[in-house]
């Protein structure tokens, strides 16, 4: 599963990326400066996962991961192919999410490609691309449905609904009536993927938030019909916040009022973003935490782990990890009755333990 970082040049998108991975990828001054997708791996914070291994002691914990992509920065005229046009667009189809940073902190050193600071323009500019470039793609998609539709096969003349009905939407700019479940998957439409707003503030709007907000106004209008978050969070700051010792970086944040750092909110954004669950293994020499779909059914969380564990698949033993922790131990919840016996159709539920018990 993999989260794009996606916006207008020279906003601050490899700078919260270097934040989030604490890689160092190249982040100057300088449009353009990161042309390869550049992807990092990020472990997400979990304080429940840090306390199940409190219990039960393992010899190595391994937290979950989301990986996170950086693209290349986009230009007015990228759906016609200006500037990194279509290899930019390429990278965007292929990840699941999408965080759109838009920039609203003024610093005058940092140039801006369209001349000024504005971010619902920003944030305007990137969606119609989006949409243009979505409209392309639907455009050629309706062209080759319409010439096998004369082959007279019904499942075409569905299709072809489907997809004039998102040309329509798209048309109008209504990016919010597109259902994506109803797509064909292979389409991948850029302003069908789910989508949040991150605003790059600088450390005068991080402490003038009233002000702020006022500005951000537009934005959160705009975000409330796509029905998607916004944070706001400084990337130079967390980028700041990133070289430090967690004691440094806590006492740095509370100079600007937080209680926490802005990489945690956007990592827990994101896992919402994927609408991801969290379960996790305790057997044996290695607890580990692991993220599916909502909706995974036990076998199929099995198999993410092993996939003769899938097919092999007999029932899994299961406890949420706040009642396991409440329990004290594996052993006492056993004897209070708390762990439950689950079949194949169980949907494994954010925060559950499980015990697989599989055959091969
Ligand atoms: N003042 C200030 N400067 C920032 C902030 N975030 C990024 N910058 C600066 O803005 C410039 C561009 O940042 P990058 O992270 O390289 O921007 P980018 O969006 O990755 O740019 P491209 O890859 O060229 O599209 C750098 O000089 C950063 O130091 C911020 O929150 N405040
Ligand atoms: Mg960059």
């Amino acid at each position: 599963m993999q989260i794009g970082i996606v916006g207008l040049a020279n906003v601050g998108k490899s700078t919260l990326f270097n934040a989030l991975t604490r890689a160092d990828v190249p982040a100057l001054n300088y449009p353009f400066c990161t042309i390869e997708p550049n992807v990092g791996v990020v472990m997400i914070p979990d304080q429940r996962f840090l306390a199940v291994t409190d219990l039960v002691q393992p010899e190595k914990a391994t937290a979950a991961v989301i990986e996170f992509v950086d693209i290349a920065g986009l230009v007015r005229g990228a759906s016609r192919g200006e500037g990194l046009g279509n290899k930019f667009l390429s990278h965007i189809r292929e990840v699941d999410a999408i965080i759109h940073v838009i920039r609203a902190f003024a610093d005058p050193n940092v140039s801006s490609v369209e001349g000024s600071v504005d971010p619902l323009r920003d944030l305007e500019l990137v969606e119609t691309e989006l949409i243009l470039a979505d409209l392309q793609s639907l455009e050629n998609r309706i062209e080759r449905v319409t010439r096998m539709l004369k082959t007279g096969e019904r499942k075409y003349a569905e299709e072809l609904k489907v997809l004039q009905e998102a040309q329509q939407h798209l048309n109008e700019g209504r990016i919010d009536l597109i259902d994506a479940d109803k797509l064909p998957p292979d389409l991948r439409l850029l302003s069908a993927k789910p989508v949040l707003y991150l605003i790059n503030i600088d450390e005068n709007q991080l402490l003038n938030p009233e002000e702020t907000e006022q500005l951000l106004q537009p934005l959160r209008e705009k975000a409330a019909v796509r029905n998607c978050e916004v944070l706001m969070v400084c990337a130079a700051l967390e980028a700041e916040l990133a070289a430090l010792s967690p004691d440094e970086a806590r006492e740095y944040l509370a100079e600007f009022g937080l209680d926490a750092s802005g990489l945690t909110r956007i990592i827990e954004a994101g896992r919402r973003l994927l609408n991801l669950v969290t379960f996790y293994t305790i057997k044996g020499p290695e607890s580990r935490a692991w993220l599916v779909p909502r909706g995974t059914t036990a076998p199929q969380a099995a198999g993410k782990i092993h996939t003769d564990m899938e097919r092999g698949f007999i029932k899994a033993e299961v406890i949420s990890a706040d009642k396991l922790i409440a329990c004290g131990s594996l052993a006492k919840a056993k004897e209070q009755g708390a762990v439950r016996l689950e079949g194949k159709d169980y949907q494994v539920q954010d925060g559950d333990v499980i015990l697989f018990h599989f055959n091969v």
